[in-house]
């Protein structure tokens, strides 16, 4: 049978780089981008685009009636930081957008579903180490909280429904080809962009903020990985732990000198975004995604950033 897939959220970070994969596997014709706003690139001259708010279920029953999808990606959310800006609408968004993409695929008879989750779902009584798939999870930001709330929806819906639902709690994003979006993590791209441009970068992290972080190859590989793997592998219906590597400001300013000998670290101070870094993980313990569908990295710090400011010189 043809796939049929829907990236809701294309435009976004991941999105982007997940409709270039998917096309390659499946087929321009197959895989439909599909956001709210127009996209800022080609993306819509190599394949099919839709126009979808995610919160309108008229609009979606239209595009589930026309492409009776086999897949979908729900990706559209608001992040960390703009979350907090705008609380409602991070919780309208993130929660009320999964449970109508639930919903349509049930009754749509959708094969497979995948949701985003993220290292937000824990917090500040969650190890901060090597922090385990199951222990105390106690999110202080909307995002995190909807993105916990979702996970228990997305495991709800395949133990009552058995609908096929995946989902990865995902380190911050490292990546070139789109720019980030109002999270916490977007300081580890800032730096890259203005090593290049300025010479200098002012993290609003503080020198000894330690996050889980990954490569966005990496996530994008290991996203598809799973949603190809065999149901009967997957354990894990809310969200699978998910690990790259760890680091902060001073360990990536370190590298990054390695290739631009004068860089120059900042740092501003009293920023929001470091209450929420502090309530996050240090690093992350993803052994049962390595156990159930063969997990494995390939970019370490090194080679991220290596990747970063090849591909950004480029242009
Ligand atoms: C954020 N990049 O900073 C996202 C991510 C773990 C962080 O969820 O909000």
């Amino acid at each position: 049978m043809t796939e049929k897939i829907l990236i809701i959220g294309s435009n976004g970070q991941i999105g982007t780089e997940l409709v270039t994969e998917l096309r390659k596997n499946y087929g321009e014709a197959n895989v439909v981008a599909c956001d709210i706003r127009r996209p800022d690139y080609d993306m819509k001259n190599s394949g099919p685009f839709e126009f979808v708010n995610v919160l309108d279920k008229d609009n979606l029953t239209a595009i589930y009636q026309k492409y009776k999808p086999t897949q979908v990606y729900l990706l559209a959310a608001l992040l960390s930081a703009t979350g907090e800006q705008n609380p409602k609408l991070a919780w309208d968004l993130n929660m009320n957008g999964l449970l109508n993409v639930l919903d349509f695929s049930l009754e749509f008879g959708t094969k497979r579903v995948y949701w985003p989750s993220s290292i937000a779902v824990f917090g500040p009584n969650s190890p901060k180490q090597q922090t385990p798939q199951f222990c105390t999870m106690d999110p202080n930001t909307v995002y995190g909280i909807s993105k916990l709330a979702g996970e228990r929806w997305c495991e709800y819906y395949f133990c009552k429904y058995g609908l096929d639902v995946r989902s990865i709690r995902y380190p911050g994003l490292i990546s070139w080809k789109a720019m980030p979006g109002g999270g916490t993590t977007d300081y580890a791209i800032h730096i890259f962009h203005d090593a290049l441009k300025k010479g200098s970068y002012a993290s609003f992290l503080s020198a000894e903020t330690e996050l889980p972080m990954m490569y966005m190859d990496d996530a994008i590989r290991g996203t598809i990985e799973l949603m190809e793997a065999p149901a009967e592998k997957i354990s894990i219906r809310s969200s699978y732990n998910f690990a790259g590597m760890s680091f902060n400001p001073e360990d990536l300013a370190a590298e990054i000198r390695k290739h631009l000998p004068n860089f120059k670290l900042h740092y501003k101070e009293n920023d929001p975004r470091q209450q929420i870094a502090n309530s996050w993980p240090q690093s992350i313990d993803d052994s049962v995604a390595k156990k159930d569908w063969q997990w494995q990295p390939e970019f370490n710090l090194e080679k991220l950033t290596l990747a970063m400011l090849t591909n950004l010189r480029k242009g």
